[in-house]
């Protein structure tokens, strides 16, 4: 691949310009290669001292670049190593999309995409994407790595259809659209990043990040519903405090705010698995609302299809969104988190509960805060993955009108 010269696997295409022969002596021969990051220093060093107009294509294999004839100011090209999409602007400093090529993961026959998909289109009727925001998390940090991990747990799930709705997800209209970029260190500044990302998708199934990703996502979902959503809710927390430790906007007041605003009808609003400590206050400022509250010692206690006959009637019929924070879970199956609670669901508890939605309208789904640094086996990671694939089981049954209530 590298000529004569350019160690770092720079080719020109055409001829071999002079402009090429000035990034070679600006980055030396330092090693690119498949390395994500390598290409990110890579074009901060085209962007800051590239002297001409440039076009920079990037293969599995190579970089090759290119002057760009003619063009009447400097512009960098890039394009996404999978799939040739383009990468517009400047891809360094987060663009929508661009942080795709930073979730990358190296790949052995299947791509890296959730579910080893290889659309990345944000046109498709269901569209998986990461957003990698974790600076309102109150304990343990790292949900921004959450998005990578369930990705490559998700590689479980491929070989094969859903054993109850003979469903393959991967067989879905379904792209992975890499990450949403998010603003690094500022909490309203990101929610209004993703509230703008997530306007166009038809139906997304976000990867996060911690759960303050949900408050933009219901924002955008209703306005473009134009009404407020039911929402059902699998956590261990009832995220409905009014602040967190001083942040208006963090990954515990979530549901006060959505509830707030208007965004979510709190009497079609169901939490699963509750079992935390709150404050008093708290706790009845939640039932005074409407919001329907299930703890986890009551789903222990009873039948999954009991548990979904009350969601089913809480929700009732209209525009449904689920936000799963694998913290609902007990720590036995899914420690890879910030804010973990004894006495959760077990993992079949979360797929009995929701194999029984069948019919409900869903228009959205997220899956939080799993936090790869505590994780163990990467079992979190797999919950998680594994939940995304039910729900998009369940909504793809749902729209193949096929799919029934199992057991029921
Ligand atoms: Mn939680």
């Amino acid at each position: 691949m590298a000529s004569g010269g350019y160690g770092f696997g720079i080719v020109p295409t055409e001829s071999r310009p002079r402009g090429i022969q000035r990034i070679g002596a600006a980055i030396g021969n330092c090693p690119l290669r498949h390395r994500a990051a390598e290409f990110i220093r890579f074009l901060r060093l085209l962007d800051g001292r590239a002297p001409t107009d440039l076009d920079l294509h990037l293969s599995a294999d190579n970089y090759a670049a290119h002057k760009t004839a003619g063009e009447p100011r400097r512009r960098i090209k890039a394009y996404h190593p999978v799939d040739a999409r383009p990468l517009t602007g400047y891809p360094h400093r987060l663009q929508p999309g661009s942080s795709a090529v930073m979730a990358d993961v190296p790949t052995f026959a299947v791509p890296p995409g959730f579910l080893g998909l290889a659309r990345r289109d944000r046109d498709a009727a269901f569209v998986v994407a990461g957003v990698p925001l974790d600076i309102g998390t109150t304990s343990r940090a790292g949900a921004r790595d959450g998005p990578r991990a369930i990705r490559q747990a998700s590689r479980m799930l491929v070989d094969g259809a859903h054993p109850e709705f003979w469903i393959e997800p991967a067989k879905l209209p379904l792209a992975d659209i890499g990450d949403l970029a998010i603003a690094l260190g500022d909490i309203p500044a990101s929610l209004a990043l993703i509230e703008q990302q997530a306007a166009s998708l038809a139906h997304l199934v976000a990867l996060g990040g911690e759960h303050g990703i949900t408050l933009p996502l219901l924002r955008a979902l209703a306005k473009r519903l134009g009404r407020p959503l039911g929402l059902v809710h699998f956590d261990a927390h009832v995220d409905t405090w009014a602040e967190n430790f001083g942040q208006r906007y963090a990954h515990g007041s979530v549901f006060f705010h959505a509830i707030e605003e208007g965004v979510v009808e709190p009497r079609r609003m169901i939490q699963i698995g509750i079992r935390s400590p709150v404050q008093r206050e708290v706790w009845d400022w939640t039932l005074a609302r409407g919001v329907h509250v299930i703890g986890a010692q009551e789903v222990h206690a009873a039948e999954p299809a009991s548990v979904a006959a009350r969601i089913r009637d809480a929700v009732g019929d209209g525009p449904v969104y689920l936000s799963f924070d694998i913290d609902a879970l007990d720590p036995a199956f899914a420690p890879g988190t910030g804010t973990p609670e004894v006495g959760g669901l077990a993992s079949w508890q979360a797929q009995a509960i929701l194999r029984r939605l069948v019919g409900v309208g869903f228009v959205g789904m997220d899956v939080v805060e799993v936090a790869p640094a505590y994780d163990v086996a990467e079992i979190t990671a797999l919950a998680a993955a594994t939940i995304a694939w039910e729900y998009l089981a369940l909504v793809g049954a749902a729209a193949s009108g096929g799919g029934h209530a199992p057991g029921s």
